[in-house]
């Protein structure tokens, strides 16, 4: 039986352009999605880099205003892939058109914001994505499956870490991450956002929060123009701006169960390139996770016989895991880019039949409280 299509138009053409334009396009082989992904309009200011980068991923067509991508009746979802600072228009104007929305983390630049999207995603009746990826990871899944089933027990301590390191060269310039107006914050939004996800969804809620952050170079190089994240880009030597975000903040909360965590997030660990690592421990038992293993769960029982009592490592990698059987045999592992086709399809499949899909904007509203 022949599929419909879902037009897509995606807003934002780098690093999530890229692996958003992946996930659509494996979405449709790996998983048999109510829809056929169809990648229909691909929207950047620059107009040279949005048609190299249509060209590159089969993108239909090119625009560079994003409000005439929201305006075409051939588009039927809306992919945010932008800095933060414009998630909020995108959306809103996006949901007020009747497009479904799947919209890159953070959600936006403040609580009153989100909000607002969650309000324009109801009124509107439209499907509503935020892309925490890592609840995505089947290893994480299963953490989130052994909680269910008792295996941890009450959850006394959740303690995290996402650390990276991809600043702490002074000479990195200042890209719009490293700006308030663009990104509103900086490691506490970007990668703290992921670990209050990851949180709220195998703890539970947050109570009471408190933070505190720290700021070690002050200024860097003004970039040459297109300089992103991750690109050597090339600075002019002698212009110099003003860091205006955090670069490391150390969070401290109390979970409504009564559990107690610790957040730390920064891009000065040097040595830790992408480490997004968690622990729980629990009256029965303990979990940890750590990213660069990311097929991988270390698992503890308090219940397994004292001469047998130590940390298991459980390969997530078998038919039973979550997504794995659309993958590969048992131990061929898979890697990054894989939870956002896991995404992709979860989103087809909460259009076709209607559901929500978590993490969602209400979701988000609560991560953008904390
Ligand atoms: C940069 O810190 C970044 O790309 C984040 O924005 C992503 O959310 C994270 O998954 C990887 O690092």
């Amino acid at each position: 039986m022949s599929k419909p299509d879902l037009n897509i138009g995606i807003i934002g053409y780098n690093f999530m352009g890229k692996a958003h334009s992946n996930a659509w396009l494996q979405a449709n082989k790996f998983f048999d999605a109510p829809y056929n992904a169809v990648l229909k309009a691909a929207c950047g200011r620059n107009e040279q880099a949005t048609r190299a980068f249509a060209e590159n991923w089969g993108w239909e067509k090119v625009e560079t205003d994003w409000r005439k991508v929201i305006g075409r009746d051939d588009i039927d979802l809306i992919d945010i892939a932008t800095p933060q600072v414009l998630h909020h228009d995108i959306a809103v104007a996006a949901a007020e058109a009747g497009k479904h929305i799947f919209c890159e983390k953070p959600m936006c630049l403040t609580t009153t914001e989100a909000k607002g999207m969650l309000a324009a995603a109801e009124k509107a009746g439209v499907r509503h994505y935020l892309n925490h990826n890592y609840r995505r990871v089947p290893a994480i899944r299963l953490a989130r499956r052994l909680i269910d089933e008792g295996a941890v027990g009450r959850i006394y301590h959740w303690r995290c870490a996402y650390q990276q390191d991809w600043i702490v060269d002074p000479n990195f310039p200042l890209t719009w991450q490293l700006t308030k107006e663009a990104a509103g914050t900086g490691p506490h939004a970007d990668l703290n956002s992921h670990t209050v996800d990851l949180a709220h969804y195998l703890v539970g809620d947050i109570k009471d929060v408190s933070c505190t952050m720290a700021s070690f170079i002050k200024e860097r190089p003004i970039p040459s123009e297109g300089a992103t994240a991750f690109s050597e880009a090339e600075t002019s030597p002698a212009e110099m701006g003003e860091v205006t975000v955090e670069d490391t903040s150390l969070m401290h909360v109390e979970f409504e169960n009564g559990a107690i965590g610790s957040f730390e997030a920064t891009r000065f660990a040097a040595g830790r390139r992408n480490r997004n690592s968690f622990e729980i421990y629990g009256s029965e038992g303990s979990i940890s996770f750590n990213l660069e293993q990311m097929n991988e769960l270390q698992v503890y029982s308090r219940n397994d016989p004292p001469h047998a009592q130590g940390f298991k490592t459980i390969l997530a990698t078998e038919p039973c895991h979550d997504y794995m059987k659309n993958w590969w045999p048992p131990g061929h592992v898979i890697g990054y880019e894989h939870e956002f086709v896991h995404a992709a399809a979860d989103f087809m499949e909460a259009i076709a039949s209607g559901t929500p899909i978590d993490p969602d904007f209400s979701d988000g509203v609560k991560t953008m409280a904390v």
